[in-house]
């Protein structure tokens, strides 16, 4: 259903095409607004670009690999604090393969690619760069070469370097092809990681097939966590309570993760799907190559998080693991009540706004309705029908969403739709705080983890202080309008 001419946003006025990516939700017939399209020219978009799918958002969390960029130093920028993925490599190294720290998030490597190497090709300089980033870091446990926009135009044989180079290192070397301008967002990135890295890791395990797992090493409860990214320690609370339950994780993909236990990724029984934006693909094709399901799961809130514990338990239909399950929900929820009531009393009844890549606005529709709280408007960067499909099932009908939204756009809704609260990232945050409302980053979270049942108590604190901080009383006019 098109998006009623009151809900029109007035600062379209001169760019129409943006009225058809706005629609109230329903839960009968679901409104999918246009989505996962071109930008309209004019329109100042905030999406990323494909390299940042590929490198910031899925390559980027794995903790051990040699993250080299092929391109001018500037793209380079992605390697650097942009989102708190974290690792924790040296406290997981062996002894005598030492990795000196988490090095992917603290050191931008690049080829820093000039306009000689556009005419002449970079494929030398790449060489260079990656023997000489293993030199630096000997310990790693592999290197995964990204190209960007240039470094795609110009058209480097990347991958005959990483075949060198692998041979050379003894480690394996795959290639990222992503350039930024292959796609409408950072969307399509992680799509372009998942595709690849399957397609290498396939190729890699039948090269040597001693890094896969060994018949007798086993288990009948192996899983991956597909699609979490450890942000601020998610993983922290996501992998005692799978351990818990019985099963053994064999990898995350990608969250802080190394090479070696990626490359096993298809000896695994199950995959345990969290983000099914930018992991579906990757889960779909280890079902069709190995013969290994997936289950798709939210891993914030309480009643989510219990199904997930239960979906995983009746996935392997045992008894004893589903007694299991239950015995860790119900001690989870006993331990955190107290501070959810304390939580919620505060929090009874405000509103509102989200604004974040895709999965987030669906996966917390039923966090907020745990603390008491009304959602007013959402917003997706670069959610496809699928995520759209789920923002309708998930949301209370009539809520005003907005696909990939732009400045001026996010300021309109928070002047009409006043929330007390909006659930938006760093770029954003000023924004909003200036029109006095609070803001708790959604993507890096302000003092994580968020997820599972401890984490929605961290998440109630950090929405409560935002809203209750005394510097709101000193705001002249909070009613802006
Ligand atoms: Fe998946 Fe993510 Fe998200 Fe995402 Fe992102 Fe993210 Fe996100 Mo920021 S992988 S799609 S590309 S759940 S970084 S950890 S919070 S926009 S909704």
């Amino acid at each position: 259903m098109p998006i009623p001419e009151s809900y029109k946003l007035k600062c379209d006025y001169c760019i129409p095409q943006r009225y058809k990516h706005m629609a109230l939700t329903s839960r009968k017939q679901p409104n999918i607004p246009a989505c996962n399209i071109k930008t309209v020219p004019g329109d100042m978009t905030e999406r990323g670009c494909a390299f940042a799918g590929a490198r910031g958002v899925v390559g980027g969390p794995i903790g051990d690999c040699i993250q080299v960029i092929h391109a001018p130093a500037g793209c380079a920028w992605y390697q650097w604090g942009t989102r708190r993925n974290l690792s924790a490599i040296y406290a997981w190294a062996e002894p005598n393969k030492l990795c000196n720290d988490s090095h992917n998030r603290r050191r931008a490597i690049t080829t820093d690619l000039k306009e000689k190497d556009v005419i002449f090709g970079g494929v030398k300089k790449l060489r260079d760069a990656c023997l000489e980033a293993w030199r630096l870091i000997p310990g790693a446990g592999g290197i995964l070469i990204y190209t960007t926009c240039t470094s795609g135009l110009i058209g480097d044989d990347c991958h005959s370097v990483a075949r060198e180079v692998e041979a050379e290192i003894g480690k394996p070397v795959f290639v990222i092809d992503s350039p930024g301008l292959c796609g409408v967002s950072q969307s399509t990135g992680h799509h372009h990681f998942n595709v690849q890295f399957y397609d290498q890791m396939v190729q890699y395990r039948k090269r040597h097939p001693e890094v896969c797992m060994k018949e007798e090493e086993k288990t009948p409860y192996d899983i991956n966590i597909v699609g979490d990214f450890n942000m601020d320690w998610d993983l922290a609370l996501i992998k005692p309570l799978f351990e818990k339950l019985g099963c053994r994780i064999v990898c995350v993909f990608t969250g802080g993760e190394r090479m070696r236990n990626l490359l096993k990724m298809p000896d695994a029984k199950l995959n345990v799907l969290h983000c099914q934006r930018s992991c579906t693909y990757i889960s779909k094709l280890v079902e069709q190559g190995y013969e290994v399901p997936y289950v798709p799961v939210s891993l914030f809130g309480i009643e989510q998080s219990a199904k997930a514990l239960r979906d995983v338990a009746k996935f392997f239909g045992s008894k004893e693991m589903m007694d299991r399950a239950e015995q860790i929900i119900e001690q989870e929820i006993k331990t955190i009540t107290p501070a959810l009531n304390f939580y919620r009393a505060k929090l009874e009844g405000k509103k509102v706004g989200m604004y974040v890549g895709g999965p987030r606005v669906w996966h917390w529709p039923k966090v907020m309705k745990e603390l008491g709280m009304k959602v007013v408007f959402a917003m997706c960067t670069f959610a496809h029908e699928d995520d759209y499909e789920k923002i309708n099932a998930r949301q209370e009908d009539g809520v005003f969403i907005i696909d990939a939204p732009n400045e001026f756009e996010i300021e309109e809704c928070l002047e009409r739709f006043k929330p007390d609260l909006f659930l938006t990232g760093l770029k954003e945050k000023y924004l909003a705080r200036k029109f006095g409302v609070p803001t708790v980053n959604s993507h890096s979270y302000e003092r994580g983890p968020y997820v599972m049942f401890r984490g929605s108590i961290n998440f109630a604190r950090d929405i409560y202080q935002g809203i209750y901080a005394p510097v709101w009383k000193f705001t002249k006019d909070k009613d802006f309008m």
